[in-house]
């Protein structure tokens, strides 16, 4: 066990405690730079049979993710990694989550992995080893985070529905180091968890230095020297929607996202590389939604002032599924 409450209070409450509290390299100058927003989840979406296409059901691992960079202009004392994983629709590949960061190996830095709403419990992780840069695990299995629940989770809209508590992989630099606090989440990529050679990445990032070169333009990958782990479907294997959205929805097993969200399709054959927004328009019957999910017992952002509430409203289209709840905020617990 790590005493990582100072830390974790600090990233918490953000500047004015922190300059009261530690000496050193915090300035007055520095704010917290929230991915989508302060309290607010995008979502990871992926398909786990790369370098193949795979079935396009994108809902192999599906991550909430929320990232705070503590930064005074380029140069970063602190970067959280909120992961809140919503479904792992596989039963083939086992998949750990990493966070590859653009600072040296040799960069000082301490990291720790703790429940939301729990950072006494903080897990110290270590950096990469054979690695350039810093790599950073979060799950080695994300189906761990569903307490080793066998088969497809979260994806038939029958259920049963399953909740994963959500973590933060939270680095902290005792010098800030300078990077671009900007590109958030970063590098936030899948390896397969017996294979830390096998990576999948968003398209922007070519992989870790140990990342097995080979497997590009094999089976139905066409990576280019821009854009990486593309298959011939014209998709890249992560989807980020880097969006604070009402209510993530996903595929049911085996559905194509294509058929689930039509302006997907329509921008895949309009040869669209970064298509934006389609997400709004889905076909109710073959998505899950992250509301049908029960709440986590522990979902406890700490900003300044207090609790920041995680919004789980129903989402304003397609609401054709009763299941869904009224437009209504998760209570979130307090920490112990
Ligand atoms: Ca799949
Ligand atoms: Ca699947």
């Amino acid at each position: 066990m790590k005493q990582a409450i100072p830390e974790a209070a600090l990233a918490a409450i953000g500047v004015v405690l922190s300059l009261a509290i530690v000496a050193g390299p915090v300035s007055a100058q520095e704010t917290v730079t929230y991915s989508p927003a302060e309290g607010e989840f995008g979502v990871i979406m992926f398909e786990d049979q790369w370098p193949c296409a795979g079935d396009l059901d994108y809902n192999d691992v599906v991550l909430r993710v929320n990232t705070a960079v503590t930064h005074d202009g380029p140069n970063v004392s602190q970067i959280a990694l909120t992961v809140f994983p919503q479904a792992l629709g596989s039963n083939s590949v086992s998949s750990g989550l990493a966070l590859h960061l653009p600072a040296s190996f040799g960069t000082s830095a301490e990291a720790t992995v703790f429940p939301q709403g729990d950072p006494s419990s903080g897990v110290v992780v270590d950096a990469w080893l054979n690695e350039s840069t810093l790599v950073y695990t979060v799950y080695d299995d994300v189906r761990d985070a569903f307490g080793g629940v066998d088969g497809f989770i979260n994806t038939d809209l029958s259920g049963p529905f399953f909740t994963a508590e959500p973590v933060t992989l939270e680095i902290t630099f005792p010098a800030p180091v300078s990077i671009d606090p900007l590109p958030t989440p970063f590098d936030v990529f899948l390896y397969r968890t017996h294979d830390r050679s096998h990576q999948v990445h968003r398209p922007e990032y070519e992989g870790t230095d140990q990342m097995d070169e080979s497997l590009f333009n094999t089976c139905d990958d066409v990576s280019t020297a821009e854009r990486h782990f593309i298959t011939s479907s014209g998709l890249p294997s992560i989807l980020f929607i880097d969006e604070s959205l009402d209510d993530a929805a996903w595929p049911v097993e085996g559905e194509s996202i294509m058929d689930a969200f039509p302006l997907l399709a329509d921008a895949v054959e309009s040869g669209e590389d970064d298509p934006t927004e389609w997400w709004f328009e889905e076909s109710t019957l073959i998505v899950v939604h992250g509301s049908d999910i029960p709440e986590p017992t522990s979902l406890a952002l700490l900003t300044l002032g207090g609790l920041t509430l995680l919004r789980r409203r129903k989402r304003g289209m397609n609401s054709g599924n009763t299941r869904h709840r009224g437009s209504t905020l998760t209570y979130l617990d307090r920490p112990a």
